[in-house]
C-alpha cells in the first residue's frame, strides 16, 4: 500500500518517515492480535481490508469528497451528532487517539499525568502522522472531562478551525436546554461552515443514514448473546471501531452481512470459543484504534467479551434518534433527546450508567465485568468504584483494571484476568 498512496500522504503534509514507523506498528499489531484468531467470520474479511486500507483507499475516498466541495468534520466524542454533519452534505469521521505517539514532544505541551487518549491525540498530530487529522476541514472538540477541556486550548493552536462545543455535566433541565442550545450552535456553525442549509428533508435522511448503521451494530450485540458467542469481542470491537470511519451505507451493508452469517452459526451452534466459555463484560473509558490491549488479554486467557460497555461500544451506538418529526426544530428536538441519554461518567451523578451495566450484564448472559479505566482518567476512574459497589451488591464478579497504551503491564495484567477467568468456571 505505501508507495501507491506516498503522494497523497506527502501532499496531506504527513512525515513520511514517522508514518512508516506508525504502519508498520499497526500492521503487525492487527497481523499479532486480529489475523492470529481463529474461526472468525467471513465477513470479518471486510474489516480486515478496511483496515489495510485505513491510511490509503478511506483517505483517497475523503480527498475526493473534498474535490467535489464536501467537507470533511473530524471529532473526538461521540456527543458530535453525525446526522447534522450529515444534513449539511458534510462528513463526519472519528480522529485518531489510540497509540502512543511522539510522547517526547507531547509532554512538552501537556502534563505526564493526563490520560493517554488526549496524549495519542496531540501525538498524532505533533508527530503528523494522522491523515484524518491533516484531511478535515473543521475539528471538532467538546467540553467533557476537564483534560480534554483543557487541552483544547492547546490544540487550538496546533490545528485550524478547531470548533468547541460545551456539554452539561449534570442531567437536568438546565443540563438538556444547554445540550439543545449548543447542537442549535453546532448547527449553526455547520450550515456556516458548509455553506448548506440544512432542510427537513436532508436532516430526515441523515438521521435515517445514522440510525441504519446503529440498527446494524444492535443486530451484531444481540448476536453475541447466544452461548457459544459467534463473534470474538475483538472482532466486534473492531467494528464498532469502523463506524467511527468508514462510509455510513457499506458500514452497514457490511455489518448487515456479518450478521447474516452469524445467525446461521447461531443456529448451528457454532463459535469462536467453546460453549461455557466464561463470557466477559467490558466497561468503561472508550478504545480507539488500534487500542485492543485489554480485549486481546481477555480472549487469550481463556473468556470471551460478549459486550461493550462503552463509547466505542453500547454506549456510543445504543438508542436511535427519532425521525417522525417534519420540521428541522422537531427533529432537533429529536437528536437533543438520544444524545442527552448519553450516560458518559462527565455527568454527575451518573446513576443511569450503574443500570445499565447491570442490564448489559443481564442481557448478554455474562459471568463477569472488566471495568477499564486508563489511567488518569479520573471520571472513569472515580466512577469504577461506583460500578463495583453497585455490582458487588448483585453478586456480580467484578475487576477493575486501570492501564495505559503501554505494553510494560501485559505480564501483570494477563496473571489477574487468568485468576479472574479461574474464579467465573
Ligand atoms: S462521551 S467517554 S467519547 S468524553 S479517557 S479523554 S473521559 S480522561 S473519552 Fe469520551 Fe465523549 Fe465521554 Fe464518550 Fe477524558 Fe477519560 Fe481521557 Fe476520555
Amino acid at each position: 500500500m505505501s508507495e501507491v498512496y506516498r503522494f497523497m500522504w506527502a501532499e496531506l503534509g504527513l512525515d513520511l518517515e514517522a508514518h512508516d514507523v506508525l504502519i508498520g506498528v499497526l500492521g503487525k499489531t492487527y497481523r499479532d492480535i486480529y489475523l492470529s484468531q481463529e474461526k472468525r467470520p467471513e465477513g470479518m474479511n471486510y474489516f480486515d481490508f478496511v483496515m489495510s486500507e485505513v491510511h490509503g483507499l478511506r483517505i483517497k475516498e475523503l480527498l475526493e469528497e473534498k474535490q467535489i466541495g464536501r467537507k470533511i468534520i473530524g471529532s473526538y466524542c461521540v456527543f458530535v451528532p453525525e446526522e447534522i454533519v450529515l444534513a449539511a452534505n458534510a462528513t463526519l469521521v472519528g480522529l485518531c487517539s489510540g497509540a502512543d505517539f511522539a510522547m517526547e514532544e507531547v509532554e512538552r505541551l501537556l502534563p505526564r499525568n493526563t490520560c493517554a487518549l488526549i496524549k495519542s491525540s496531540f501525538g498524532f498530530k505533533l508527530g503528523k502522522v494522522c491523515p484524518y487529522l491533516e484531511i478535515a476541514d473543521m475539528i471538532v472538540g467538546e467540553n467533557t472531562c476537564d483534560g480534554k477541556k483543557k487541552a483544547y486550548e492547546s490544540l487550538g493552536n496546533l490545528v485550524e478551525n478547531l470548533y468547541v462545543m460545551d456539554l452539561p455535566q449534570v442531567k437536568s433541565d438546565q443540563g438538556r436546554s444547554l445540550l439543545k442550545a449548543e447542537f442549535g450552535r453546532f448547527r449553526a456553525a455547520v450550515e456556516g461552515f458548509t455553506g448548506i442549509t440544512i432542510t427537513a428533508e436532508s436532516l430526515k435522511q441523515a438521521i435515517q443514514t445514522v440510525n441504519a448503521k446503529r440498527k446494524a451494530i444492535h443486530r451484531l450485540s444481540a448476536l453475541r448473546k447466544a452461548d457459544p458467542s459467534p463473534i470474538s469481542g475483538l472482532d466486534a470491537l473492531l467494528a464498532n471501531q469502523v463506524f467511527f470511519y468508514d462510509n455510513p451505507a457499506r458500514f452497514t451493508e457490511s455489518v448487515n452481512k456479518i450478521c447474516d452469517e452469524l445467525e446461521k452459526r447461531v443456529e448451528e451452534k457454532q463459535g469462536v470459543f467453546n460453549e461455557k466459555t466464561p463470557r466477559i463484560l467490558i466497561s468503561g473509558c472508550p478504545m480507539a484504534v488500534p487500542n485492543w490491549k485489554l480485549p486481546w488479554i481477555i480472549e487469550t486467557s481463556g473468556a470471551v467479551i460478549v459486550g461493550e460497555e462503552s463509547c466505542v461500544g453500547e454506549r456510543g451506538a445504543r438508542n436511535l434518534t427519532d425521525d417522525s418529526g417534519n420540521t428541522v426544530e422537531e427533529m432537533m428536538e429529536a437528536i437533543t433527546n438520544r444524545y442527552f441519554k448519553v450516560d458518559c461518567a462527565i455527568f454527575t451523578p451518573n446513576p443511569d450508567r450503574l443500570d445499565h451495566i447491570s442490564d448489559m450484564f443481564e442481557t448478554y448472559n455474562a459471568d463477569g465485568v472488566i471495568h477499564y479505566g486508563l489511567q488518569f482518567c479520573q471520571p472513569y476512574l472515580m466512577e469504577s468504584m461506583a460500578v463495583e459497589k453497585a455490582l458487588e451488591e448483585k453478586n456480580i464478579p467484578t475487576l477493575r483494571i486501570e492501564t495505559d497504551y503501554g505494553m510494560e503491564d501485559m505480564g501483570q495484567l494477563k496473571t489477574r484476568i487468568e485468576a479472574f477467568v479461574e474464579q467465573l468456571k
